[in-house]
């Protein structure tokens, strides 16, 4: 089997709801495996670099405020096709169109609030996941 990597963040309104283990537990439960995670709190110049590509969008201000108004659980997936098969788990980005029993369904509030961040590409993902994490925090 062909296992890739993709990345994720469970947001901070979903982290404040106390929904991080459930939501882990959820990750587990569709196959995914944690390579690497970790809880914390991004500063404002680390919220606005990850969400770069976004920086013309009239949401940007207000996706970094919501992404630092607590902490965030940041963890690197394993499974095959994991960002399509992460994405596809997760839901459509507005909770409300996302489809039943997926995660954003379960716990997102809001297209601000959605739960969880997926990467969108093996690209990103790598991008991501080395934004985050060192080489001796992966197992
Ligand atoms: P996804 O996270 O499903 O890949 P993107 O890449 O379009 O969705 O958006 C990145 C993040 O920006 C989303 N997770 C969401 O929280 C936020 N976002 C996207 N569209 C909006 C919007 N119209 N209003 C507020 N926040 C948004």
């Amino acid at each position: 089997m062909n296992k890739n990597l993709t990345f994720t963040m469970i947001k901070p309104a979903a982290v404040l709801d106390g929904h991080s283990g459930a939501i882990l537990a959820k990750i587990a439960e569709g196959g995914f495996t944690i390579k690497a995670l970790r809880m914390q709190r991004l500063s404002k110049e680390q919220a606005e670099a990850f969400y770069i590509i976004h920086k013309e969008r009239p949401f940007y201000a207000s996706l970094v405020e919501s992404m630092t108004s607590g902490p965030i659980v940041a963890a690197i997936l394993e499974k095959e096709n994991a960002v399509l098969a992460y994405r596809e788990y997760i839901g459509a980005t507005n909770p409300a169109e996302a489809k039943d029993g997926s995660i954003r369904k379960l716990y997102g509030k809001s297209i601000g609030d959605n739960a969880v961040h997926g990467s969108d590409s093996d690209e990103n993902a790598a991008i991501e996941a080395d934004f985050f994490f060192s080489g001796m925090e992966r197992f």
